[in-house]
């Protein structure tokens, strides 16, 4: 059984929970961390959520997860067939984290909770906002996924960060930095997916019970 450690309110656990539900591979949700004690970093190194345990062995990274479930579990494909194309999928993912989803995190304390925030690391955000959006728009087909007509991990990385950058940068700068691109009708289209709709579900509830 694979076993998911983490927390409703992470993106990156929900990313690899849609996976799950996608694939439909059965999994345990645990609620953990993040924490930087000694007892959590010894089971995942990084101190983050999501982490992940198969047969008594441990590992994080949501991306290492969701390669790992696609070699274990290759019905209900997350990735395309021709290496070339899986390849593009890969490139979503990592442009996608790597220069939106990384770079608007650091708006989230001071969004989220009240941290002071820097004015220059505010005008540094948006400057590589601007360009990583850029760069993401260029490749990203919304045709009606974003790697094309098939629904790829890509979309389980876009369902879950598009919708926290969003709410960071308007948050801080009243700017949509999706504005160009068709996000309101792909976040709709992926609200008629039942996997998507659980995990929306679970986070709403999360919320809740915490009163927020
Ligand atoms: N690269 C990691 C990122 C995980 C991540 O950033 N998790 C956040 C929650 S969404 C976290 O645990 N933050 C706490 C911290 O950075 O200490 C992954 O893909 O799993």
């Amino acid at each position: 059984m694979f076993k998911l450690y983490g927390s409703p309110f992470s993106n990156y656990h929900n990313k690899v929970k849609l996976a799950l539900l996608e694939k439909g591979v059965a999994f345990e949700e645990i609620a953990a961390g993040p924490s930087q004690e000694a007892d959590y970093l010894v089971r995942c190194p990084t101190g983050k959520v999501p982490y992940f345990e198969v047969d008594g062995t441990l590992f994080c990274e949501s991306q290492a997860a969701l390669e790992y479930l696609e070699e274990v579990y290759p019905d209900h494909p997350l990735l395309p067939a021709e290496p070339l194309a899986r390849a593009r999928v890969r490139q979503l993912v990592q442009m996608l984290e790597q220069d939106v989803e990384l770079v608007a995190r650091r708006l989230l304390r001071h969004a989220l909770f009240g941290a002071p925030l820097d004015e220059g690391v505010k005008a540094e955000v948006a400057t590589q906002l601007d360009r990583g959006l850029a760069a993401f728009a260029r490749v990203a087909s919304f045709s009606p996924w974003l790697a094309g007509d098939r629904f790829t991990m890509a979309d389980c990385a876009a369902a879950v960060h598009i919708p926290l950058v969003t709410r960071l940068t308007q948050a801080v700068y009243q700017r949509d930095w999706f504005a160009d691109l068709p996000v309101a009708a792909y976040l709709e289209q992926l609200k008629q997916r039942p996997a998507y709709r659980r995990v929306r579900d679970d986070l709403e509830a999360a919320r809740a019970a915490r009163g927020q």
